[in-house]
């Protein structure tokens, strides 16, 4: 049933049917040879009606990673996830499906290889649950494509699956700055006065949002000039002060006479179709509204240049919204309510039962895939789709409609792409954030876990609403969220309508001071994160790594908590409440403790590989510094770019040997790829009571403005030794 084709030493594509091209490969698979295959590697094969079954006996040992945007541990064994794109803001423990599809795992242990099935409908992983020692893997379908990575390296098979799906997206270098979201800033006034607020009380901040109440009663690509007479000049100033406005944009286009998207998507069938070939209707803010088709290249060319209304004042940043598609009713859905509620009223002198089951149908209104079976895309080639068959495509194609127009209308230029549904193969032109979490400290944990799962399948550029979105949230929980946030490489804080508002400034004057060290430590470590993000997407490594991926033996894989950022830092966050430290596990090495709180203070002990308790209040962070590596930091700005880096201070505990290749560039265009970058290499050798330092630089178009480096050398004795360098 399956055929199979070679694709390189490691990566075995096996096919069954014909599978619907979903864009997540990049590689020409056309001119392949197929030869008639019928088993797969590691797994039983268990035909079932319409469905398969791979079926795989798991050893004691064997350790799952993967899978991206799911819930749980980060070794996914012992629960069950269902890979079918939903807007659920009920992030709790049970939930098998979030808004992202990653189908791609590693099994880690007797066996080592990885696995990826690229189809885009619903795909059911059970890992350990149903029988705790099986994976059972579940494709309703017999049209798919399963990709068998068979190496015993976790990182070279994810170099491979990079290979297949292409390579991390970069962002702008000011997307590493700090951002600041509400739902919902309501004027233009109120954003002015956010934008104003963090250069009053120094915290440093690179971008604003404006979420859906921005728009002309949600109309997607318009704006309220009530609210927002001046949203053009609004993004203006603010760039003045080194901030950059970020639009929401939501898909459904709101059936209203006149209006142009209406009117223009509607003559031109550019909407999804029921199955009468009418516009198909579902309802979201802005009331009923039709879906544009975008797994059509002409829907997504014509909504790809609406972008415009906003590239046009200046804007390089856009967060996609609502896209797998959510619905909150369909009229036919509305019918069958208002149906229920009838009955109900006629029996209102003794309803018991019936309002609890009403209570249960109420809910299903939403997101119901009844609905999502109800719809069709026309394609291409003119065929009809239903839309279940591709339904985790959807935000995946409206990202792409973004990512392709936003190359043409602003030409080499970077730009911040966030899209909130995903499937494999957005990584290399968006990212994705983790969606609706809430002010939980349950939901930090999850926050920590999935920043690892998701490098694995590419999105590197990913974090968490920090602070929490749905629910209140006390100061000690921002407080602590801003720490963790400062080591995501996407760092905002964001909160939902009705919540307690959680700027740094909505609390005490305490609060607000930690904060704004919270902050300015994150922009010092600009330099070492930008060229760790840099490096990593060139060397196709996670950014952020499972300690498991970097050192041997059984106690790491139990380590979920503690992650590598780059290839020097561990970072070890504080995440429970009214705690005053942790436990945390110091892997092999020997590792530079420094528990930060303010860019300026040290506060350095080495430590023994080993298990620990470490002390850090409220305002400190742990940090570990790998033995023979190095971070760099500079002088905090209020946004990036406000000031060139001319000195470098450089940390590390060197008991021997460390380099390190530090990267920069123009942060902003794609020049680099020309070549355009520059690379200082910095070389310490350890020589009695001495460090010798050798500093070599490429630099062909002169990127780098480094005059001065400071080292801050430490020893395994705990001493350290400074020296300033003057560089060219
Ligand atoms: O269902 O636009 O995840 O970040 O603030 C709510 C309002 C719709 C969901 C997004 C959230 C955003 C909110 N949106």
């Amino acid at each position: 049933m399956f055929t199979k084709t070679q694709l390189t030493q490691y990566t075995t594509l096996y096919r069954s049917g014909k599978p619907f091209k979903t864009g997540a490969v990049i590689v020409d698979l056309e001119s392949n040879d197929f030869q008639q295959n019928d088993t797969i590697p590691y797994f039983q094969i268990e035909e079932e009606n319409n469905k398969i079954n791979f079926i795989y006996k798991m050893s004691k040992e064997d350790v799952v990673y993967g899978l991206g945007e799911t819930l749980g541990a980060l070794n996914k064994r012992g629960k069950i996830y269902r890979f079918y794109n939903t807007d659920d803001p009920e992030h709790t423990p049970e939930k098998m499906s979030l808004y992202g599809s990653h189908p791609f795992m590693i099994l880690d242990g007797k066996n080592t290889f990885g696995l990826f099935i690229d189809y885009p409908s619903e795909i059911i992983f059970d890992i350990g649950f149903t029988d705790k020692d099986i994976l059972k893997i579940t494709v309703p379908s017999k049209d798919f494509d399963l990709y068998i990575f068979d190496s015993d390296e976790k990182l070279s098979i994810i170099k491979e699956y990079f290979n297949l799906t292409g390579k991390p997206y970069i962002p702008p270098k000011w997307a590493f700055g700090f951002q600041q979201s509400r739902w919902s800033y309501f004027s233009e006034e109120e954003v002015r006065n956010v934008a104003k607020k963090f250069r009053e009380t120094g915290i440093p901040c690179d971008v604003i949002y404006t979420d859906i109440d921005y728009m002309d009663s949600y109309k997607v690509f318009t704006i309220n000039k009530d609210k927002f007479p001046n949203y053009e000049g609004m993004v203006k100033d603010l760039k003045e002060m080194g901030i950059k406005v970020i639009p929401i944009i939501d898909p459904g286009v709101k059936i209203e006479k006149d209006y142009s998207m209406y009117e223009e998507g509607k003559e031109k069938g550019f909407f999804c179709v029921d199955e009468n070939g009418n516009d198909f209707v579902a309802a979201v803010w802005p009331g009923p509204t039709h879906f544009p088709n975008f797994l059509n290249s002409e829907v997504r060319r014509w909504w790809g240049k609406k972008y415009k209304l906003f590239t046009d004042m200046g804007i390089k940043g856009f967060w996609n919204d609502m896209n797998e598609p959510s619905i909150f009713y369909t009229p036919k859905g509305l019918d069958n309510l208002i149906e229920l509620l009838k009955s109900l009223e006629k029996n209102k002198e003794n309803a018991g039962i019936e309002v609890f089951l009403a209570r249960e149908t109420l809910l299903k209104i939403a997101n119901n895939r009844e609905d999502y079976k109800s719809f069709y895309h026309k394609l291409d080639d003119g065929s009809l789709i239903n839309h279940d068959m591709v339904h985790n495509l959807y935000g995946f194609n409206m990202t792409k409609a973004t990512a392709d127009e936003l190359k043409e209308l602003c030409p080499n230029e970077r730009y911040l792409l966030l899209s909130r549904s995903s499937y494999p193969g957005l990584h290399r032109m968006a990212s994705i954030w983790m969606g609706d979490n809430k002010s939980w400290w349950e939901h930090m944990i999850v926050n920590i876990r999935m920043l690892q799962s998701l490098n694995m399948m590419g999105f590197f550029y990913t974090g968490a609403d920090v602070g929490g979105f749905g629910a209140d949230s006390s100061a000690e929980l921002v407080i602590r969220w801003m720490e963790l946030g400062a080591f995501t490489p996407f760092y905002r804080n964001h909160s939902a309508l009705n919540t307690r508002p959680q700027e740094p400034w909505q609390f005490d004057e305490e609060s607000l001071n930690i904060m704004r060290d919270i902050v300015r430590l994150r922009y010092a470590f600009l330099p070492y994160t930008y060229s760790e993000y840099m490096n990593s997407v060139k060397e196709s490594v996670p950014f952020v790594k499972p300690l498991s991926f970097v050192f041997e033996g059984d106690r790491v894989k139990d380590i979920e908590d503690q992650y590598m950022y780059g290839e020097s830092l561990m970072v070890a966050p504080v995440y429970e409440q009214n705690k005053k430290g942790r436990y945390l596990h110091l892997p092999e090495v020997k590792w530079l403790n420094w528990t930060a709180s303010k860019y300026e203070e040290r506060n350095m002990k080495v430590y023994e590989p080993g298990d620990y308790y470490i002390e850090a209040d409220l305002n400190e962070i742990p940090l570990f510094i790998k033995e023979n590596s190095l971070i760099l930091l500079s002088e905090p700005m209020n946004y990036v770019g406000e000031k060139e880096i001319t000195e470098l201070t450089v940390i590390g505990l060197v008991s021997d040997h460390a380099v390190y290749n530090y990267y920069d560039d123009d942060g902003t265009t794609y020049n680099f790829t020309k070549g355009e970058f520059g690379n200082l290499i910095i070389d310490i050798t350890k020589a009695d009571n001495d460090f010798k330092i050798d500093v070599k630089s490429y630099d062909p178009v002169n990127i780098l403005k480094i005059k001065k480096i400071h080292f801050e050398i430490y020893d395994s004795d705990g001493s350290v030794i400074k020296k300033d360098m003057i560089i060219g």
